[in-house]
């Protein structure tokens, strides 16, 4: 039986690259996407992700915009970024996406999908959990239909990545965009696994990988995922600057568990500066989270080269407007 996959992303251009892997996996099969509005502007998010579905012929499953708000903005250079993947001439080639945008918000949504599911559902999450969290105290009796939430968040054993005035840099962004929302999830007992910047560390974005997959780029999804990397090259040399497959190796997680190890902890989160955000481990060994520790790079890196060999779908099943 195929696994069902909800997914919830913030628009990254490292989250619309784990939505293109999503959809070259055929075990999955993706109940609805939410954008939650954290390191994007949705529109810009949306209409990307649309595109991506209606390129892989998934265009019977839904999108809604989620209209959340967080405690502490993203950047705004950041969350325009997404926008460069709408000038791609693979997006530009397609006027209207044929994929649905709901106009339920994305809190009801995901209510929804969820109820709707008759078989339980892995909540994929590369942003902030904010809707997610929205929509559990809507209606909690949708935790029932959650098999696992796996969420791209927290900084354990190293430092965080939130440059902020008044911060001591301890917190990973996905967490302090709303850490009340966060520390409520992990007092929840829900089947969590987090995928951390401890072992996201180990995935910048660089050139080694980049040109492997240049090499397989007579495939449409490896040529698409080759431009969308290059635009997260940044040219200004410092680890502030350097872009991860953050969000990307969490989505691995859903495909190809084998290849990761992982660890108990019970973890807090800290909600009040200096350290807003800190995911804190604490000293007791009945840990509830399930924490992504490592992962086994050779066979990461070839999973996701293996993944984009693929072509987009033929133009009959990507929607009318290509016919
Ligand atoms: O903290 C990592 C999260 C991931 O979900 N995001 C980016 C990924 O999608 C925030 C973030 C941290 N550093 C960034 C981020 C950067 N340099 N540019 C854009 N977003
Ligand atoms: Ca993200």
């Amino acid at each position: 039986m195929k696994q069902i996959v909800f997914f919830d992303h913030d628009g990254g251009v490292d989250d619309l690259l784990s939505l293109l892997l999503l959809l070259t996996m055929p075990e999955t099969k993706l109940a609805g996407v939410v954008v939650t509005p954290a390191d994007c502007y949705p529109s810009y998010a949306a209409e990307a992700s649309r595109k991506f579905m209606d390129l892989m012929g998934r265009t019977d499953t839904p999108l809604a915009i989620s209209a959340v708000r967080g405690v502490n903005a993203f950047p705004d250079i950041w969350r325009a970024q997404p926008q460069i993947i709408n000038a791609l001439p693979q997006l530009l080639a397609i006027d209207e996406p044929t994929t649905p945008l709901s106009s339920s918000d994305g809190v009801d949504f995901t209510v929804e999908i969820l109820n709707n599911t008759n078989q339980p559902v892995t909540y994929l999450m590369t942003g902030p959990c904010t809707t997610l969290v929205d929509a559990l105290k809507k209606d909690p009796s949708i935790a029932g239909k959650i098999k696992e939430i796996v969420w791209m968040a927290g900084a354990i054993h190293v430092p965080g990545n939130v440059r902020t005035y008044t911060h001591n840099g301890s917190a990973e962004w996905n967490v302090y965009w709303d850490a009340p929302s966060a520390y409520w999830l992990l007092k929840q007992n829900l089947p969590l696994t987090l995928i951390p910047l401890d072992v996201t560390n180990h995935v910048p974005v660089g050139m080694p990988f980049l040109k492997q997959l240049a090499r397989q780029s007579q495939y449409e999804v490896s040529q698409l995922a080759s431009v969308c990397w290059a635009t997260t090259i940044n040219s200004i040399p410092g680890y502030d600057y350097l872009y991860h497959m953050w969000d990307v190796l969490a989505t691995v997680v859903v495909g190809k568990r084998d290849i990761f190890a992982m660890q108990q902890m019970a973890l807090k989160v800290a909600t009040e500066p200096p350290n807003e955000g800190e995911t804190i481990e604490k000293l007791q060994t009945d840990g509830a989270t399930t924490v992504v520790v490592s992962v086994q790079l050779p066979l990461f890196y070839d999973y996701l080269l293996n993944q984009f060999r693929q072509n987009f779908a033929p133009a009959l099943l990507r929607g009318s407007h290509l016919v």
